[in-house]
């Protein structure tokens, strides 16, 4: 079982789609065990894109991250961090497949609707960076024995 960070970016909010993306989550049978609205902080903004440091868009990607609400999620099921990935598609615009949430909503790879943490260590440093522990809720769902 695992966790993965779902970031909403502010495009997504602002465009309407939330309820849209947050419910192609749902529909895998991903498990949402914790979620807010956040305006995200410079400081929590770059620590986050931290491995971007060095790039050329990393300006851009901070300002835009902090520019208006996000929604931070996360979500929990077998091999979570794969599937919220392949949910997502490809970083690119170009590259993102049609039925990817990218492929189906995404004009411009800066404004890309979705993050979704890439490896075991980046969900938990990730997770840990948006929420406390007592924020993230465990529960049990019946339909998961037929997801
Ligand atoms: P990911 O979101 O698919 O994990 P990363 O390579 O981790 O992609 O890049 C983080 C974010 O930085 C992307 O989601 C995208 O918003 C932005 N980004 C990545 N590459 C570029 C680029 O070449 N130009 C502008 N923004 C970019
Ligand atoms: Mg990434």
């Amino acid at each position: 079982m695992e966790r993965t960070l779902v970031i909403l970016k502010p495009d997504c909010l602002q465009r309407g789609i939330s309820g849209e993306i947050i419910s192609r989550f749902e529909k895998k049978g991903l498990k949402i065990v914790a979620m807010k609205l956040s305006l995200i902080s410079k400081e929590k903004a770059s620590y986050h894109y931290d491995e971007h440091k060095a790039k050329p868009f990393f300006g851009e990607l901070v300002g835009f991250i902090t520019s208006s609400p996000v929604i931070l999620m996360v979500v929990e099921g077998d091999d979570a961090i794969k599937m919220a990935r392949k949910l997502s598609g490809a970083t690119k615009a170009i590259d993102a497949e049609p039925g990817t949430i990218r492929g189906d909503f995404v004009m411009h790879t800066g404004q890309n609707v979705v993050h979704t943490s890439d490896g075991p260590e980046s969900a938990k440093r990730e997770i840990e960076n948006f929420f406390a522990k007592e924020e993230i809720i465990e529960y049990t769902r019946n339909i998961d024995q037929w997801i």
